[in-house]
């Protein structure tokens, strides 16, 4: 191990914990399940195959925290090259170098071995080393370390599904469909639960009036989460839209039907992507792919579609765990008479009395409400 830094959160009691929300700090790496050795679990906290998820986990932080947290191999670095993982499924890795040329790689073994979690080895967004042996193809040595990872599941082992993410861009609809401002809440906690940080794409301006709009734009400003007003349809705000997505590597999230196809073929031509049609996984045949793949963007950075995963499947965020990222509550839970107030139902609750004097939205707060008693759909 080299230097990392060990975290202990306790997500029981994450009203002390500083959240990232807005944070585009990079320093956090993978955040590994509690499945490692007892030495790594507080008080002999051990999960069991069907148990919940330990409340406690380690998270690493170094900027050297590896992929998986995997030993390194020792490998001939000079007869390998450097890429990043376009798609990965099942045996096949799709690696883009520098320089464009695509090769298709498999994964060496020992990578396997080595690895904690076998789902994860390789994700999109990695960045690795592979020797090549034709001109398309090759193998896979060397997973570098990861930062930005987001992933689905809690339980066990999470799946891993992108790496070296910057931000998420949460793509909403002013109207067809309307715009679910607790969607987007749930977003932002997945997304500030991964480190990750988010802006906000509000499509189809061009079906409200722009003043209706202004509202909910504070709302999340104030929260240091930009929303971006866009119209794939007249092409508005593309100029911010651009400005944003420059030069990093962006998830790009959303309930079906909100745009996101539409956007990114107005802003990288030739990407062609389908829109319009019914993209709910589950109505698909079982040959779609549900993994995360990269688009190379012309101005710089890259998007990646996760197409087959349903914006709920970001993290999953159990209720205690909401709060603590609802950062503008913070001020107010000090004045909770009960010290594990949900502020839902109790009396003399610091957040329902910031709530009832409008020092806290309204609407934010029906979306914690939403969040925490798992009613998020
Ligand atoms: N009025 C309007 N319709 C749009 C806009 N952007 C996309 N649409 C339509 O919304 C539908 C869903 O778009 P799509 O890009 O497939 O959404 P996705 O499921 O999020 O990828 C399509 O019929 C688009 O033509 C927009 O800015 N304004
Ligand atoms: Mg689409
Ligand atoms: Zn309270």
């Amino acid at each position: 191990m080299r230097d990392k830094q060990k975290i202990r959160v306790d997500f029981r009691k994450n009203r002390e914990k500083t959240t990232r929300l807005g944070n585009l700090a990079r320093q956090m790496g993978d955040e590994t399940a509690s499945d490692q050795p007892s030495d790594q679990l507080a008080g002999g906290e051990r999960i069991s195959g069907k148990g919940r998820l330990s409340r406690r986990r380690t998270i690493i932080a170094s900027d050297g925290a590896s992929a998986g947290d995997s030993p390194q191999r020792d490998i001939d670095v000079s007869k390998c090259l450097t890429g990043r993982v376009l798609s990965s499924a099942g045996l096949t890795t799709v690696v883009r170098c520098p320089d464009g040329r695509r090769f298709e790689c498999t994964i060496r073994k020992v990578l396997r071995t080595m690895s904690r979690n076998e789902r994860s080895i390789v994700i999109a967004g990695d960045e690795v080393l592979f020797l090549p042996n034709s001109p398309d193809k090759g193998v896979i040595e060397r997973v570098q370390p990861r930062r930005g990872v987001l992933g689905r599941g809690s339980q066990n082992r999470e799946h891993l599904l992108v790496a070296n993410i910057d931000q998420v861009a949460i793509v909403v609809s002013a109207e067809e469909p309307v715009i679910k401002p607790h969607l987007v809440d749930r977003f932002l906690v997945s997304a500030a639960k991964g480190n990750v940080a988010a802006v906000i794409f509000l499509n189809k301006i061009d079906l409200v009036d722009p003043a209706d709009l202004q509202n909910l734009c504070g709302i999340y400003a104030q929260l240091g989460n930009e929303v971006v007003l866009v119209s794939a349809e007249r092409r508005l705000g593309l100029d911010r839209l651009r400005a944003v997505l420059r030069n990093r590597q962006t998830v790009v999230a959303g309930q079906s039907g909100v745009g996101k196809s539409s956007l990114l073929n107005v802003i990288q031509p030739g990407l062609s992507l389908p829109t319009g049609e019914v993209s709910d996984w589950t109505k698909k045949g079982k040959h779609t792919t549900r993994n995360a793949v990269l688009y190379e963007l012309d101005f710089g950075g890259w998007v990646v579609d996760t197409p087959g995963i349903r914006q709920m499947e970001l993290w999953d965020v159990h209720p205690e765990e909401v709060e603590g990222y609802f950062v503008e509550f913070r001020p107010f839970v000090r004045f909770c008479k009960f010290p594990n107030c949900s502020h839902v139902h109790e009396s003399d609750c610091g957040v329902q009395s910031a709530v009832a004097r409008g020092l806290i939205s309204t609407m934010r707060y029906e979306s914690y409400r939403k969040l925490t008693l798992g009613d998020g759909e």
